[in-house]
């Protein structure tokens, strides 16, 4: 490094979190974020995956975290929650129990400790799959009021998305959502 780089102005780092069940799309949502231009970490032994994206646009050092969404890494996975700016709770439209277990995704996450800037976005993959979608705007409508009688400080820092990973259909949306004011 040259004396040139310290005046150089620093991304700012944010850094996005994907809990849900497994097979929701959590892995094919990190990989389609970063695009062909990243670098990549990976942590085979406790089942976590990071990918470190650099935001040019916005100066933003973005580190995505994916987890494995099978309980048997928890305790594993709890250490890497800390420090999260946002929180993607993902779920697979299709599939309703995972949509159910976002809320206990969430509880997981906060018994750990959060920032109080902390945005979540709870993101419906899989939307290029219609006639399989068993979760509409009614289901997403009780989970918010849920949300808003337990944790009622997320109010303005929470937002629902449908989107496809495979479509890319509503992900820029949510990542929009999520990296914005952070
Ligand atoms: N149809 C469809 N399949 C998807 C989508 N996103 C992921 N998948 C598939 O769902 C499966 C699980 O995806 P993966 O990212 O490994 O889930 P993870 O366990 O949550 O990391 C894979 O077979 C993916 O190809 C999507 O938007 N639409
Ligand atoms: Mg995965």
């Amino acid at each position: 490094m040259g004396l040139a780089s310290i005046n150089k102005t620093e991304n700012k780092l944010v850094k996005l979190l994907i809990l849900g069940d497994p097979k929701v799309g959590k892995t094919a949502f990190r990989k389609r974020f970063a695009g062909n231009n990243f670098d990549k970490l990976y942590f085979p032994t406790i089942s976590i995956d990071c990918t470190n994206i650099t935001d040019n646009k916005n100066h933003l050092a973005i580190s995505v975290w994916d987890t494995a969404g099978n309980t048997d890494y928890l305790s594993a996975m709890k250490r890497f929650y800390q420090n999260t700016d946002g929180l993607i709770l993902m779920y697979d439209l299709t599939n309703f129990d995972s949509f159910k277990n976002t809320v206990k995704w969430f509880l997981n996450f906060i018994s750990v400790g959060i920032k109080p800037s902390l945005k979540i976005a709870i993101i419906g993959n899989k939307n290029d799959l219609q006639r399989n979608m068993r979760i509409n705007e009614f289901h997403q409508e009780k989970l918010r009021q849920y949300f808003i009688e337990n944790f009622g400080k997320f109010y303005n820092s929470l937002d629902f998305f449908e989107i496809s990973v495979l479509t890319k259909e509503g992900l820029a949306t949510a990542i929009n959502f999520l990296i914005s004011n952070v």
